[in-house]
């Protein structure tokens, strides 16, 4: 049973979906870069910085006792949109995806590797998600391999099994790909991961805020993910961690709020999640990603995923019946989110973004931090428009007349 988004609701409550751009109605298809805030969540961080706006964990004062109270509950959403166990307090605040996937390379990487272990990724990452593991090798003499990808850039679970053997340690892959939308074979690789013993590291970036997310399902040790890409503030996101990952992790920052005692000879830890989250917290925007999580959990994960899917079937049918359109992804549309990846044949994608952007049309150009991927399709870019729940097929109409207009112009 599947029902479908009241668009024109929800695009209610973005008011930056109300501008227009050089003379045209916005169109925003850069999602994938960061989503856009709804009312809620705006309101969230004024009523933070308006009404009480204390600091947390400190004051014996009622105002705040009722941010700290916020705060947590901020948390508690979190938990919830990706149906963590409740009593385990295995969610961390971080500054966003990139600080998460560091602090699991440094806090347990760096514990826990040595010579002869492997680290396994796959060569369609972020950097965010394989410049930390190649760091980390580095420093702690492991060895990173890469799950070899098909030409257009999947993955096989034939290539899952030939990587990941008895000396993987770690193993830590996107959950989609935020250049060609794909949906590696998670279940695959964290079972072959499982099998060997090894740690789990899924990046949640382009996923938790597009599709639903059980941990406990999934059974992956780490998950992490950005606020500002799930209609929340920047400068925020989590670490989801399974409570005996968390427990022999080390922190990797020091200070206040994440100690138990201090004294001239030294210091012993706060309990977990607050010996990971030293210093004064980014408390309003823990408060405002934990309104965006209640905020896509009213609206639905699965609506959101199906809607994106159905946007993702449009232009790529739409755009296929343009010979100068070159694709990247050979994935099937079952195992593609809403980002679509492309360049005119012998156009430079700056070329056709600043082109689009004369329109109205907000997409991102270029390697989209992910060179290796690039290296792998022989290409320096590619011109990506990535979609969210405020998407409309109108809007992906406009975006290919445009694209067919700017063919006439460049050829
Ligand atoms: N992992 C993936 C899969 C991403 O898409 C991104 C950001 C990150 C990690 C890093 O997240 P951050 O919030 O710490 O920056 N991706 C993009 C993008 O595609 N365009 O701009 C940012």
């Amino acid at each position: 049973m599947t029902e479908t988004l009241d668009i024109s609701a929800v695009r209610a409550q973005f008011p930056v979906l109300s501008r227009e751009m050089r003379g045209h109605p916005l169109v925003y298809f850069d999602n994938g870069a960061t989503s856009l805030k709804p009312e809620p969540v705006l309101q969230a961080l004024e009523a933070y910085y308006r009404d009480y706006s204390v600091n947390i964990h400190r004051g014996v004062y009622e105002l705040s006792g009722y941010a700290t109270a916020q705060y947590d509950q901020a948390r508690e959403s979190l938990r919830r949109l990706i149906h963590a166990d409740p009593a385990a307090g295995e969610v961390i605040f971080t500054r966003g995806t990139t600080e998460s996937v560091n602090m699991v390379a440094t806090g347990w990487g760096l514990r826990h590797l040595g010579p002869g272990d492997e680290i396994v990724t796959t060569p369609l990452e972020h950097h965010s998600n394989m410049v930390p593991w190649q760091e980390l090798a580095k420093r702690s003499g492991a060895t990173l391999r890469y799950i070899p990808l098909t030409a257009g850039g999947s993955i096989t679970t034939e290539a899952v099994q030939e990587t990941i053997g008895p000396r993987a340690r770690l193993v830590a892959v996107s959950a989609m790909s935020n250049v060609t939308g794909y949906t590696p074979p998670v279940e695959a690789i964290l079972a072959a991961a499982r099998a060997v013993g090894a740690v789990t590291l899924l990046d949640g970036a382009q996923y938790v805020s597009h599709h639903p997310v059980d941990v406990q399902d999934l059974g992956c040790d780490f998950l992490v993910f950005s606020g500002h890409k799930m209609c929340g503030p920047t400068g925020i996101g989590a670490l989801y961690a399974r409570r005996e990952r968390l427990e022999e992790m080390d922190p990797v920052l020091f200070g206040g709020d994440m100690i138990e005692r201090v004294t001239l000879e030294g210091s012993t830890w706060a309990r977990i999640p607050e010996k990971f989250e030293a210093g004064t917290p980014n408390i309003a925007g823990a408060i405002g990603m934990g309104r965006a999580a209640e905020y896509l959990m009213e609206i639905g994960l699965d609506q959101i995923a199906d809607h994106e899917r159905r946007l993702f079937r449009v232009i790529a049918d739409r755009m296929g019946s343009l010979d100068y359109v070159v694709p990247y992804g050979d994935a099937p549309d079952t195992e593609r989110g809403g980002i679509y990846s492309f360049n005119l044949e012998g156009v430079h994608p700056h070329d056709v973004g600043s082109l689009l952007d004369q329109q109205g049309i907000a997409v991102r150009t270029g390697f989209h931090c992910a060179q290796p991927l690039m290296d792998h399709f022989g290409i320096s870019g590619t011109v990506r428009a990535s979609f969210y729940l405020y998407n409309t097929e109108d809007e992906i109409e406009r975006f290919v007349a445009a694209v067919e207009r700017i063919h006439g112009i460049l050829t």
